[in-house]
């Protein structure tokens, strides 16, 4: 009975919110695609998805939205995402709560991935003004050899359930500041927020006033519409983030045709702990690394390589906190871990512990809870698995509260676990000593994108560049000069000598 009441309630808060941001009831209430809440498994929504002459049609808007876009003033670009950035401000909270109920992120989280959104507008507003190119030394009397970066063109923006808008933002963002126009497609799993996020875009057009129509387009729906984004070749740039098999199937069709891509795929992502790192502060950043997002983050700490001088005394702490971690409604604050986002999640996540014992791991929590009162929704103790070594199943990546842990007694063997795993995302070392520190982050050492300190791997900062190597794709979004992705660079050399000396010395005298 009780759930009964409370599923009535969410699809009533969601259709609420989605008033809120001014949608209409039928955009919501009467498509085909389904959405569901993870908090409990019920239907929220029914939205219309996009066909594939809406896709042709919203592509070609954007390539003439982006003719106009071009040359605008960047900095003038710039005010569309400060706007974008205000409407992000006033309307966080309800963003945030449709994050929750959407992908089942406890609140703090959802306000941190809205927080993100806002982070990242404000980068880019001030990045609007410092969209410079180099000035470089020629070897030529009287000339100037500079460099120019222009906007690119039409950008694909392919997102995932677990950061469902706040990794839309990191390109869309950028993208506009660099002059682009905006097609995104987001998880099958969350277009509520995607609608929603879409109608604070239109908010900032209308003050924004003369933003060409077109210029950040949304497109719900399946796979389809990611894959004709791919083989469109008004689309310059994708960027995509997902499983590595989808990076996988698209790298070569991009490439193909010579479009750009930032790939943004799964990571598999350790932390060294040494015989010197500071336990408390260690536990606390494992614990919310591997448990928190509910182990949903590409970022989430997956595999820990402990000392084995601390290997006792940290595994004592963390089974504490594993034992006292409080899963449930991510709406109740007092709920640390919310749901898994469906059943296959779920089902991934007990297929890979079956194969730690098989693999004579020994596990502690893994199980599942509140079925009873949520039988379509999956909620679960995170688990902490010690593994006998790096066996198959430590070394892929499942998308859930899995951590494995494991023994090393030198730097080296430490190193060289970190890295024996396809992904190269996201690291860690907790030490006090500053040679083991500059060592993983060394040349030889972790070979990741995210190498991080007495931090753990998940949580980064939009200022710095995200992404990872290898199986992760070797995308790089968000802050630093990821912006470079968005434009094209055209390198410029003026002549004012009245004479034409050419290049290393090359003599080409015509007789006249
Ligand atoms: C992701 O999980 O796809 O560093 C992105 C983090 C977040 C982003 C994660 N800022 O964990």
């Amino acid at each position: 009975m009780e759930a009964r009441v409370l599923h009535a309630d969410i699809a009533a808060e969601t259709a609420a919110l989605l008033r809120n941001f001014g949608l209409e009831s039928q955009t919501f209430e009467s498509g085909s695609l389904t959405t569901r809440s993870p908090i409990t498994g019920e239907t929220i929504a029914r939205v219309e998805t996009a066909n594939s002459g809406m896709v042709q049609q919203t592509i070609a808007r954007a390539e003439d939205a982006f003719r106009v876009w071009r040359n605008i003033p960047a900095p003038r670009r710039g005010e569309f995402v400060r706007l974008l950035g205000e409407e992000l401000r006033a309307a966080k909270a309800e963003l945030a709560r449709l994050v929750t109920i959407e992908a089942g992120k406890i609140t703090t989280e959802g306000l941190g991935e809205v927080q993100e959104m806002i982070d990242i507008c404000d980068f880019a507003v001030g990045l609007s003004r410092q969209l410079h190119g180099l000035t470089i030394a020629t070897e030529r009397h009287c000339h100037r050899m500079m460099e120019t970066w222009h906007p690119l063109g039409v950008t694909g923006v392919i997102t995932s359930f677990n950061f469902p808008v706040a990794v839309w933002a990191w390109n869309a963002a950028l993208a506009l500041v660099c002059g682009d126009a905006v097609v995104w497609k987001p998880s099958e799993k969350t277009p509520l927020v995607a609608l929603a996020t879409q109608a604070l875009v239109e908010r900032a057009a209308a003050r924004f006033g003369d933003a060409p129509e077109g210029l950040s387009n949304l497109l719900v729906g399946g796979r389809d519409l990611g894959e004709a984004l791919v083989e469109d070749a008004r689309v310059q740039l994708v960027s995509a983030t997902g499983s590595t098999a989808m990076g996988r199937a698209i790298a070569p069709r991009l490439a193909q045709r010579f479009a750009r891509s930032i790939l943004e795929l799964g990571g598999n992502n350790a932390a060294v702990v040494c015989a010197s790192a500071p336990l408390d502060l260690t536990v606390r950043a494992i614990a919310f690394a591997a448990m928190g997002t509910a182990g949903q983050r590409c970022t989430t700490l997956r595999r820990l390589i402990v000392h084995e001088d601390v290997y006792d005394d940290l595994l004592a702490r963390l089974r504490q906190a594993y034992a006292s971690i409080s899963v449930g409604d991510p709406r109740d604050g007092a709920s640390l871990v919310g749901p898994l986002i469906d059943r296959d999640a779920y089902t991934a996540m007990c297929a890979a512990l079956d194969e730690v014992r098989k693999a004579g791991g020994v596990i502690l929590g893994g199980d599942r809870v509140l079925a009873e009162k949520y039988p379509d929704a999956f909620y679960v103790r995170p688990a902490l698995a010690e593994m006998p070594n790096q066996t198959e199943v430590v070394r892929r990546e499942t998308f859930a509260p899995i951590l494995y842990v494991m023994k090393f007694r030198s730097l080296d063997e430490a190193i060289r676990l970190n890295n024996d795993v396809a992904h190269g995302l996201a690291s860690a070392i907790f030490t006090a000593r500053l040679d083991e520190a500059e060592r993983f982050m060394a040349a030889d050492g972790s070979d990741c994108g995210i190498v991080n300190v007495n931090i753990g791997p998940s949580g980064a900062e939009i200022g710095g560049a995200f992404g990872g190597e290898k199986d992760t794709g070797g995308g790089r979004e968000a802050g630093s000069d990821c912006w470079k992705a968005y434009m094209r660079r055209a390198t410029n050399t003026i002549n004012y000598s009245g004479e034409l000396p050419l290049a290393q010395g090359v003599k080409f005298d015509l007789e006249t």
